[in-house]
């Protein structure tokens, strides 16, 4: 009974902190006044409804106070026999959607309010609820919820990633994509980016297509971080970074500098992630041999707490992933 109340006010109070999330005023009393409420009930009752409720209501909560950061990623030389092809950047910590931006902290590409949502009923501190190998990102790709999972097949190996793209072979698997190949479909996005921006990693067009007809194709949404299927309104654009590769010769290479202006950052005590993923194209040695393409991923985190409009810099070499 108690434990059925407990749970029942906290969904509520991130629903009313989800419907007010436009707002930096209301959003702080609401979300005052649902934390209040949760600690009053703790403190009463002795409620021990799920673990992390009470911080996950808090970080969810959080009034939007939007920090910008500029980071400068310097000195990328592709070695002999290589080019650098594309590039995307993605901050981890962040999901921009329905005019809003919401923090992801477990980064599972499923942000603190969709996570603890009544729908998926899951954790937003874990990245693989349940701990069945499958992350909550797939599950909900796959359109399931956290007691459906337990549907899925085992997996007897939940750390093996053959290709580096992210997902688990276990994960693609399920997702019908090519554990041996980072780009399934071939139309140069990473499988796991095309199932955190929910494109469909088996399918070669969408990547030129604009889903959501505001002018910008899925392939410019994915590299600025908004979504594919809501049309841009000026507040989302504002919020999506951008990113601009400087090029400059060293000898006879190509060498590379990425500045990555307008990067949001939400206070998420872990930081927040922002990810940068390379994609080489290295020339064979055998005439007659098709090109093979590579992605590198590199991996700058922002500490809690960092000033508005700092500039981060770093060198490529000293934050290979
Ligand atoms: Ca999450
Ligand atoms: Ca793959
Ligand atoms: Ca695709
Ligand atoms: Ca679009």
């Amino acid at each position: 009974m108690l434990k059925s109340l407990c749970t029942r006010i906290e969904r509520e109070g991130l629903v009313i902190v989800q419907s007010n999330g436009g707002s930096v005023k209301s959003g702080f009393w609401t979300s005052l006044v649902s934390t209040f409420i949760v600690c009053v009930l703790t403190m009463t009752f002795g409620c021990t409804s799920r673990e992390n409720s009470l911080k996950d209501l808090m970080e969810a909560s959080q009034p939007i106070e939007l920090k910008t950061v500029t980071i400068k990623l310097s000195e990328y030389c592709p070695a002999d026999r290589k080019s650098l092809k594309n590039y995307f950047v993605t901050n981890e910590s962040v999901k921009i959607r329905q005019d809003n931006i919401y923090m992801d902290w477990d980064r599972d590409g499923i942000d603190n309010v969709l996570d603890s949502s009544t729908e998926l009923d899951l954790n937003s501190k874990i990245y693989d609820t349940n701990g069945d190998g499958y992350s909550d990102m797939v599950v909900y790709a796959l359109g399931l919820t956290y007691k459906q999972q337990a549907q899925l097949r085992y997996c007897d190996d939940v750390t093996t990633d053959f290709d580096g793209d992210g997902l688990t072979d276990c994960e693609e698997y399920l997702l019908h994509t090519n554990d041996k190949n980072w780009d399934t479909d071939g139309d140069g996005i990473p499988d796991k980016l095309e199932i955190r921006m929910s494109v469909n990693p088996l399918d070669v067009r969408d990547a030129a297509q604009d889903t959501d007809s505001d002018g910008l194709s899925n392939m410019e949404e994915i590299r600025r971080g908004t979504p594919i299927a809501e049309s841009n309104t000026e507040r989302m654009n504002k919020m999506a970074w951008v990113t601009e590769l400087e090029s400059y010769k060293n000898g006879n290479a190509t060498c590379y500098n990425l500045i990555i202006t307008n990067m949001p950052v939400l206070e998420a005590s872990n930081g927040n992630s922002i990810r940068v993923t390379l994609i080489e194209e290295e020339m064979p040695v055998a005439a007659g041999t098709p090109p093979v393409r590579k992605m590198k991923d590199f991996v700058v985190t922002v500490p809690r707490g960092i000033e508005d409009k700092s500039m981060i810099r770093n060198l490529f070499s000293d934050v290979a992933n």
